[in-house]
């Protein structure tokens, strides 16, 4: 392949929550950079992750699943990032779940820009028992959205993954790689530190308490080899409070020794994590709140 042939640009990846973007992601990449879990909108930041081949170098960017209900600050800050990602991107790949195309799916279809190539990946296909049923589905699919192609994958097991790829290649603009081959994201480890925070309480708290959590990394140093972190997680009430530190703090033990096991992982090395609880009521609309935890405020 000449240099001109190569391909480089930004696919964002949409759909509606619990579809699998995040784990299609990390599927790609490789490395769980993207947090997931059983509840819906798990993600609150477009999480990029770098994939690199000899004929192309794509960064896919998750993002979260678009807000309608619920109009906090929060939810309009993740809009905000949704609606960026978009506009900034050479093409659109869209997940849904196999044999699950519901109202809350086709209301995203106003939200792919005209004119951007668009690839649809079935997802979830390790559950569809009888193959014969994904045929009318497909065709169903390819009637009600214009997409350049439409992909079997299955996130879990990496099926079709590759072929993702190699359909998205083509769609980008020439132009030459920007990372390095080892990269697989632009976020830096403090950000991954915090969402990897954030990923426990999704998936050891019940159903209302992780949404009005968040996760300041206070200081992480570097110390003979050794990432030494001090985190705090924001809970919006003071009963959430107990809730997460737990009887005898042991919650809160869970919660951290899961997420140092998972820095461990995706980072290399030891790390030292402590973590803490904070009440700070109504963070979720306190615009210095949000700005500290990444979101761009100024539009
Ligand atoms: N069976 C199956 N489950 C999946 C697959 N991909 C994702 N999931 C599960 O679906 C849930 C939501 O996944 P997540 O990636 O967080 O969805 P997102 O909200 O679209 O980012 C999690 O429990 C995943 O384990 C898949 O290919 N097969
Ligand atoms: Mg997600």
């Amino acid at each position: 392949m000449t240099d001109s042939e190569y391909r480089a640009g930004k696919v964002a990846v949409i759909g509606r929550p619990n579809v699998g973007k995040s784990t299609l992601l990390n599927r790609l990449v490789g490395h769980r950079i993207s947090i997931t879990s059983r509840k819906p909108q798990t993600t609150r930041y477009c999480v990029p992750g770098i994939v690199t081949t000899d004929a192309a170098q794509i960064v896919f960017v998750d993002t979260p699943g678009f807000q309608l209900e619920h109009v906090s600050g929060l939810n309009r800050a993740m809009n905000r990032a949704v609606a960026r990602s978009l506009q900034g991107a050479d093409a659109v790949l869209w997940v849904v779940e196999a044999l699950r195309f519901g109202g809350k799916d086709a209301a995203l279809q106003s939200m792919v820009p005209h004119g951007k190539p668009l690839v649809v990946a079935v997802n979830k296909i390790d559950r569809v028992r009888d193959k014969q049923m994904l045929l009318p589905f497909l065709s169903e699919i390819a009637k009600r959205l214009a997409a350049t192609a439409i992909i079997p994958v299955s996130a879990a097991r990496g099926t079709g993954v590759d072929t993702l790829v190699t359909v998205l290649a083509p769609l980008l603009p020439p132009g030459p790689r920007v990372f390095g081959d080892a990269d697989i994201t632009t976020l830096n480890e403090r950000d991954l530190a915090a969402e990897l925070i954030r990923e426990q309480l999704f998936r050891l708290f019940g159903e209302e308490l992780p949404y009005s959590c968040a996760v300041e990394i206070e200081s992480f140093q570097a110390r003979q080899g050794v990432r030494v972190i001090c985190a705090a997680i924001l809970v919006d009430k003071e009963s959430h409070k107990p809730i997460v530190i737990g009887r005898r703090g042991e919650k809160l033990k869970e919660v951290a020794s899961k997420a140092r096991r998972s820095m461990e992982d995706l980072l290399g090395g030891k790390v030292h994590l402590e973590v803490w609880v904070k009440t700070r009521r109504g963070w979720t609309d306190d615009k210095r709140t949000l700005q500290r935890l990444g979101f761009d405020m100024d539009r």
